[in-house]
């Protein structure tokens, strides 16, 4: 059975990532000695450890200790439960404290499961395989849910999610993050000249373009609705951006995908807007988006195929 959980971890590329957090070095060790290698194991030894652990190695499973001197194991709980980039990491209080309200408050703040010292190997084992089964359940469904069935981009409710995500990353680094929104031009008469087929395909060789026109892994192409398509671009100035939207602008004329009816070029075109800015606050993603697509109208409305900031 857990082998059959473990070959899918394999499919998809990597080990199941597990976090052991204990102020003691002794119970960490004999955490880690339970899985002698069948998942890639990472550890802390304080509550602050942890929750940097957490962001930055992502992994699929935290064990938890409660008790521990700087920050305890209920509130970094309560803070991974809080952050969007780790809410969904299954948590597993393991600690000496057995009685039922302690057991019962740490499932009310998030944790999945409760696993009493002094640890029984096999047990412990047979918890954490059966939370990083529901783990990959969980993530697969997830990613399903993330993609646009046309152009196989991540869609509207995975850039939703992303863009809170960044937003709250971009305001810890206080570093910029850009979007550039985007609509094909007089894409309605298209439709009405080539059909709704030929239409789809457009869509589907622009997707492939977006996704070739990005230069770094974090940057990320998104298909809003309909014909209109969204870049998120973490860490990235303004001039960074204005660079992608020409890259883009070009990469689009560069299909030379025929179109008869459009006012303003024989071939399809699109039309963009930028937006980009420092987070100050925790939120506040909104007005950027807003502001990318009032630029993307005012792209329009000085006569398409442009870029406007
Ligand atoms: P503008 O330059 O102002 O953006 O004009 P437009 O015609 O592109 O804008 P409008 O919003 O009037 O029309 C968008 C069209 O996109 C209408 C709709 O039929 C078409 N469309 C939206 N989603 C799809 C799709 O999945 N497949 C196809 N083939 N067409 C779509
Ligand atoms: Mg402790
Ligand atoms: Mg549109
Ligand atoms: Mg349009």
């Amino acid at each position: 059975m857990w082998n059959k959980v473990l070959d899918e971890y394999a499919l998809r590329g990597y080990k199941p990532r597990v976090l052991i957090v204990d102020d003691q070095p002794v119970n960490i060790h004999t955490l880690s000695a339970v899985f002698h290698g069948e998942l890639d194991v990472i550890v802390a030894t304080s509550g602050e450890k942890a929750l940097h652990l957490a962001l930055n190695q992502k992994p699929d499973l935290i064990l938890l200790d409660i008790v521990m001197p700087d920050i305890d194991g209920y509130e970094v709980c309560r803070r991974l439960k809080n952050d969007p980039i780790t809410e969904w990491i299954p948590i597993i209080f393991v600690t000496a404290e057995t009685e039922a309200d302690v057991e019962a408050y740490g499932f009310e703040i998030g944790a999945v499961d409760f696993i009493a010292k002094p640890i029984n190997p096999a047990i412990v084992r047979a918890r954490v395989m059966t939370q990083l089964m529901l783990k990959l359940y969980m993530d697969n469904m997830r990613e399903i849910a993330w993609l646009d069935g046309l152009t196989g981009l991540y869609n509207r409710r995975r850039f939703d999610e992303m863009l809170k995500q960044n937003w709250l990353l971009c305001r810890r680094e206080q570093r910029p993050l850009a979007i550039i929104m985007l609509d094909v031009d007089f894409f309605k008469r298209f439709n009405d000249n080539y059909g709704h087929q030929k239409g789809d395909d457009c869509l589907r060789a622009i997707a492939v373009a977006l996704k070739g026109s990005l230069r770094r892994p974090m940057d990320m192409v998104f298909r809003y609705g309909g014909e209109e398509f969204t870049c998120l671009l973490p860490l990235t100035d303004l001039a960074g951006a204005q660079e992608r939207a020409s890259a883009i602008l070009s990469a689009i004329k560069a299909l030379k995908i025929p179109h008869a009816t459009s006012r303003v070029s024989p071939f399809v075109t699109i039309s963009i807007g930028i937006a980009c800015t420092t987070p100050e606050q925790d939120t506040g993603e909104e007005d950027l988006l807003n502001h990318s697509d009032q630029a993307l109208y005012q792209s329009k409305s000085d006569g398409r195929n442009r870029i406007t900031t």
